[in-house]
């Protein structure tokens, strides 16, 4: 199966950065800033930085920093262990996402300010890969092959001053395999190693920018691929960066470091394979249903009369994606061949959500679709407005959204056997967006009560006719059908991993309720998390342990939807 590892494969830095060889791309992956939304609590209050902290959402901690992480807590943990573990944890409430967002975007800009084509892909809020091939083979063409201890990278092709000294004989950061002193032993400009190199010091410049300008750190990948540049990142984590050494294909004296890499890694780590495809994997190779044994890649390629029939057969199915068994099998050879794309200015739709413990009265519907209303016009404001440089707003809209729509979730009546197997959908309506909401003279509140009186209130009546007798559990506003200003248009944004999930763990909807335990127990509190959901799920409020259809992680149902929101931001 060596002749599918492609010689010239692209080179991914997670920060990703992609420079051409023989015409074909790299990548760099800026992987991943490190405990992120404890980051952005840090930032903006300092004092912080040296506390164990952990960001709550309902009960849970969705992150702590690495102080609190020394301590013993960890992500997804429930607030009363944390506080059992670590009692003098300083926790804040991380449910309005307003603040991640923006420092999501902050970075984003700046990162997409050094590639360039503007090649920068997010994956979520805190995950970003850049195509560098284009800056990497200028810069690697230009290299004095007579001193390169004394480089000097490029940023602007046209400004010669705008760059950086560096030490072309060695690796910035660490590699897989660990080197020594992780120098360069192939000095041909157009090596894949050098290539990788160059772009490893691009990504320590990267990085080294968002730690001193916006004071976020973040972990890096460099290699050819997404796949390989993310899963190399995690190598050292956090605030560490790692290069996937060359050779990438097998050679009479050399196995590949491709393989070498990802042969221990547990099946269920490889982007693209969920949850349920590794458990079906699992079972076929150890022959039980249900295993909790760890499967390696290695084992699973190496087992006998694997191939992509056999794939086929294992993975195929009701729901399965067409052609799975070969795309598995590239998988499992270190394939990847997804670009990376640029991202869109424009989303495609903007919504607002927020779940409630009780909603069952008109004047509270109409109190808090309001509220929502408001949210909803200052992002529309924030996300379709050209800034200036101070970010004030411009008069100038970058799309109109079209159409309004109003989802509710109606609560289903406690007294359903057992109350767990009932599935409660969400259920919509859509209107013309009324174009007052475009009116930058007046002020948000006053737009906002405005839709509702006109628009939004009247949805809901025709949604739900009768006067009382309902019980909302969430409600959501939204403006979607959106229509770019002309000479706008950017390539659509390009998600391919998160598409991968989708399409491999096929296309699921419903939590899968795995252990259902104590009977219909209502989430507390109300209104809770503040959520732009731009997927659209119809989702189930399921009891006991869910998967989680898009990556697969089984967590405790009150943390699905702090898990659901995290990817709805994707
Ligand atoms: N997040 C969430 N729910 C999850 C996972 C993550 O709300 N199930 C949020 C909180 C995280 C952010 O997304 O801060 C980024 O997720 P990561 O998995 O990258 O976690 P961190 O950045 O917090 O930590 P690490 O340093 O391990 O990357
Ligand atoms: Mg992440
Ligand atoms: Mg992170």
């Amino acid at each position: 199966m060596a002749a599918l590892v492609r010689n010239d494969s692209r080179i991914i830095l997670h920060l990703v950065i992609l420079p051409t060889l023989t015409g074909h791309l790299l990548t760099n992956h800026i992987q991943d800033y490190d405990c992120f939304y404890a980051s952005v609590f840090e930032v903006e209050r300092p004092e912080l930085r040296s506390l164990p902290l952990a960001v709550q959402q309902k009960q849970i901690v969705v992150t702590c920093n690495y102080e609190a992480r020394r301590r013993g807590l960890h992500k997804l943990q429930l607030i009363k262990d944390a506080k059992r573990i670590c009692p003098d944890v300083v926790i804040v409430l991380g449910e309005d996402l307003t603040k991640f967002r923006d420092a999501s975007k902050e970075l984003y800009v700046l990162v997409r300010s050094f590639v360039w084509g503007g090649r920068v892909e997010k994956l979520g809020f805190d995950e970003l890969f850049l195509d560098a091939t284009e800056m990497i083979d200028y810069n690697t063409a230009v290299l004095n092959q007579n001193d390169l201890a004394n480089s000097y990278f490029h940023l602007d092709r046209n400004d010669p001053t705008a760059g950086f000294s560096y030490d072309a004989t060695r690796f910035q950061g660490s590699t897989f395999p660990a080197a020594e002193a992780a120098s360069i032993t192939e000095k041909e400009p157009s090596s894949l190693e050098m290539r990788l190199l160059v772009a490893s010091h691009l990504q320590g410049h990267i990085r080294s920018k968002l730690e001193h300008e916006i004071g976020f750190t973040a972990t890096g990948g460099i290699s050819t691929s997404k796949m390989l540049a993310k899963l190399v990142g995690n190598v050292h984590k956090p605030n560490g960066q790692t290069t996937l050494l060359p050779p990438y294909t097998a050679t009479a004296n050399n196995t590949s470091n491709v393989f070498h890499f990802l042969d221990d890694h547990e099946i269920r780590k490889i982007p693209g394979i969920g949850s349920r495809i590794a458990q079906k994997l699992k079972s076929h190779i150890t022959g039980q249903e249900s295993v909790d044994e760890k499967i390696t890649v290695k084992g699973v390629r190496q087992f006998p009369g694997m191939g992509p029939p056999l794939l086929d057969r294992i993975l195929g199915g009701p729901g399965s994606v067409k052609g799975i068994g070969m795309r598995m099998w590239s998988i499992l050879h270190g394939i990847d061949n997804s670009e990376v794309l640029e991202g869109r200015d424009v989303p495609t739709q903007i919504s607002i959500e927020d779940s409630y413990g009780r909603l069952d009265t008109l004047e509270s519907v109409r109190r808090e679709l309001v509220v929502l209303s408001r949210s909803l016009i200052r992002r529309v404001r924030t996300d379709l407005l050209d800034m200036s440089d101070d970010n004030v707003p411009q008069g100038r809209w970058r799309a109109h959204p079209r159409t309004v729509r109003l989802s509710t979730r109606p609560r289903p009546p406690s007294d359903l056997g057992g109350g767990r197997t009932y599935s409660s959908n969400r259920i919509s309506r859509s209107a013309p967006l009324p174009p007052f909401i475009f009116n930058l003279e007046e002020n948000i509140d006053a737009l906002a009560e405005r839709l509702v009186r006109e628009s939004v209130f009247s949805m809901f009546r025709k949604l739900h006719p009768e006067k009382t007798g309902w019980n909302l559990s969430l409600l959501n506003v939204a403006v979607t059908n959106m229509v770019e200003t002309a000479g706008d248009q950017k390539q659509n944004s390009g998600r391919d991993i998160g598409k991968m999930f989708r399409q491999q763990e096929t296309v699921l909807k419903d939590w899968t309720v795995q252990e259902p335990e104590s009977s219909a127990e209502q989430l507390p509190g109300s209104p809770e998390i503040q959520s732009q959901s731009d997927d659209g799920w119809d989702d189930d409020e399921p009891l006991g342990n869910v998967d989680c259809p898009i990556c697969g992680v089984s967590m405790p149902y009150f943390a699905q939807l702090a898990h659901q929101i995290y990817h709805s931001e994707q």
